[in-house]
């Protein structure tokens, strides 16, 4: 017989200590008190492509749930120590206004116990013994869900592409690129020209539609990897990772190119708008956000003096 402690196969430390390496992958944190269910299923479900945690001590799970900061949980509702449902209460409470999917699993059959978890918040309730292919078809579903909402809440409704919220996280991910692999990127800061006049002389609507039909352009023009995000009101952010800064300067003409050759038709009148835009190849000895992008702020000035409608390094 041997016994296993906790410590031996939850891999909890060392999954916080290199959590970069798992930020494209999904983690899915697994709380049973049944190790050798727990290690069979961490065995399985790391089949998927899953980050598993497997944690036979509650605490220890809800102790470290913001650093884990796991896409889905699954948790075990009847323990040695401690209630499921309890657990569960614990979880949700740290959640905050994140939606995270919970998943709680049983041996239990009651409706009651079904009804309770789903009460609590609960996403889903698994009848054990788990027939695996069922329970990775399930856990599937509440990721594609998480995935959804996510996406939703980083995206800007009026031109659909990414927020503000988007920036921080894709640009940490370049930073990490950049220092590990030495990929340089660029960061291009874009303004709308005299887009007040837009407003002024056609009205807020139609300055919307300017705004949603930019960010059309935009989308087209640019190439798979690159992003584009709503920085503010007329100003928006192209992070272009892998491209040095006179590639960068070229995609961008492309774009304003097409923008400012298209025609915006309001009842007998035509007009066009065009934009300004600074770019700033980043370097690994400037890498603070801000201070990035007030470089590219100062380019961008530079290109509003030289007379709008061009791209400046
Ligand atoms: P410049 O070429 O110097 O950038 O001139 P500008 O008129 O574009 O500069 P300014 O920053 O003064 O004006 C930006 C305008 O964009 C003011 C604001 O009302 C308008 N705006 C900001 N967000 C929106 C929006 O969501 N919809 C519309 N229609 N207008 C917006
Ligand atoms: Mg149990
Ligand atoms: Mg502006
Ligand atoms: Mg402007």
């Amino acid at each position: 017989i041997s016994i296993i402690y906790y410590e031996e196969y939850s891999n909890v430390d060392e999954i916080i200590e290199n959590k970069q390496e798992y930020e494209d992958k999904n983690l899915i944190l697994l709380i049973d008190d049944d190790t050798a269910l727990l290690m069979y299923l961490k065995d399985e479900l790391e089949k998927e492509g899953w980050v598993v945690i497997a944690v036979a001590d509650p605490d220890r799970a809800i102790y470290s749930y913001y650093d884990l900061n796991p896409d889905c949980v699954v948790i075990d509702v009847h323990m040695k120590d401690k209630n499921g449902l309890d657990v569960l209460l614990q979880i949700k409470e740290k959640m905050k206004q994140q939606f995270i999917p919970t998943i709680m699993i049983s041996v239990d059959k009651s409706k009651e116990i079904r009804m309770q978890s789903y009460k609590l918040g609960a996403d889903d309730f698994i009848q054990k013994p788990l027939e695996m292919d069922e329970f990775i078809v399930r856990i599937n579903r509440q990721l594609e869900r998480k995935q959804a909402i996510d996406d939703v809440m980083l995206i800007d409704e009026l031109t659909r592409v990414y927020n503000r919220k988007y920036l921080a996280q894709t640009y940490d991910r370049l930073i990490s690129n950049l220092n590990r692999r030495y990929e340089p990127f660029c960061l291009a800061l874009i303004d709308l020209d005299h887009f007040k006049q837009v407003n002024d002389t056609y009205g807020h609507t139609v300055g919307d539609e300017v705004l949603a039909t930019f960010a059309d352009v935009v989308r087209k023009g640019l190439r798979v990897n690159d992003i584009i995000i709503r920085y503010g009101g007329e100003e928006f952010i192209i992070l272009l990772p892998e491209t040095e800064a006179n590639e960068a300067k070229l995609v961008i003409e492309r774009i304003l190119k097409e923008f400012s050759n298209t025609v915006f038709k309001f009842g007998d009148s035509e007009f066009y708008n065009s934009f300004s835009a600074g770019i700033h190849e980043v370097h690994p000895t400037q890498l603070d956000l801000k201070e990035n992008i007030e470089i590219a702020d100062g380019a961008l000035y530079e290109a509003k003096e030289s007379g709008r409608n061009q791209v400046k390094v």
